[in-house]
């Protein structure tokens, strides 16, 4: 299994192509819904062998295994990248050892000329519809405490960069601003510490970066004795079930969208890379955004 088979046509020669795959981790209903999707996509029945590797979101543990790929000699690399930042090096050994690699769901700040492509999500307008929501929804002045993603992760910077510019000029005023790291158990302490510093009364609007992070702070609020989604507004991003789902029970107020399900269209690039073929060197998947009725037709259907 020295050569890249791509494909085979349907398997005529049986030689699986072996793919290292780089998650981040699994720290939220959006990434088990990813994962998901890349091992349906990556199977051996569509002629993969899948190495999968979660790093638990530790981006030195990322890098080390997306090395350990290029020294297992793999025919393709796909990573979910932690953080933007930090990849100049192991994508240039990639390159060298001629591996190609396909990014999937978040970016990196390394040159496009290190990677064959990336599919993903455009995070700046997922956090510009949430702040367009809320720009239209708060007219008069209003405490927002924002629940950040992974530091340094592209969700993240890219959320906020889209939400503040789309909040500009309003009364929406952020009097606090912190990492929960996506996870559920995250948002939930850091809101607690806003709780704390500003009282529930203080707060008016919580901008979660996804929606585990915001419903760790429904649960910190109802603690504090505070009802969430009418003492305090919420909004968020991702719209996995149970995010929808509290949008359904009135304690999430509106959900931008953030499509998880790229497994399909990652196995075609990596295909397509192994087959000589010319790809695009971006794919953007659309996302939408609910507020409750719209919530309330689409959770039934909602697969994830
Ligand atoms: O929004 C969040 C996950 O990178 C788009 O990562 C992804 C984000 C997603 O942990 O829930």
């Amino acid at each position: 299994d020295d050569v890249a088979a791509p494909g085979g046509g349907g398997g005529g020669g049986g030689d699986l192509i072996t793919v290292g795959f780089a998650q981040t981790g699994a720290e939220s209903g959006w990434r088990s819904a990813n994962t998901e999707s890349m091992n349906e996509a990556f199977s051996e029945e569509n002629g993969f062998e899948l190495v999968f590797n979660s790093a638990d979101n530790d981006p030195a543990a990322q890098i080390a295994a997306v090395r350990s790929f290029i020294n297992q000699g793999v025919d393709a690399i796909v990573i979910a990248p932690i953080v933007e930042d930090g990849w100049d090096d192991v994508l240039q050994e990639a390159q060298d050892a001629e591996i190609p690699v396909i990014l999937e769901d978040r970016t990196v700040s390394a040159s496009e000329d290190l990677y064959a492509s990336w599919v993903g999500l455009d995070f700046e307008l997922e956090g510009q519809m949430a702040g367009e929501w809320a720009a239209e929804q708060f007219t008069e002045p209003t405490n927002m405490v924002v629940l950040e993603g992974t530091t340094g992760s592209a969700p993240a910077n890219d959320r906020a960069a889209g939400f503040d510019a789309a909040i500009e000029g309003t009364p929406i005023e952020k009097i606090d601003s912190q990492s929960g790291d996506f996870t559920r158990d995250g948002g939930k302490s850091v809101m607690e510490g806003f709780l704390q510093k500003h009282g529930a009364d203080g707060i008016d609007l919580v901008y979660a970066h996804n929606d585990d992070m915001g419903l760790g702070a429904i649960e910190a609020i109802e603690a504090a004795g505070a009802v969430p989604g009418e003492d305090i507004k919420i909004i968020t991003i991702d719209a996995v079930r149970d995010g929808m789902q509290a949008l359904v029970d009135g304690k999430i107020n509106y959900i931008v969208e953030c499509n998880p399900l790229l497994g399909d269209a990652a196995a075609e690039l990596v295909k397509a890379v192994l087959n000589g073929e010319e790809v695009a060197k971006t794919t953007i998947v659309e996302d939408q955004a609910f507020d409750q009725a719209a919530a309330e037709a689409a959770l039934p259907d909602r697969t994830y």
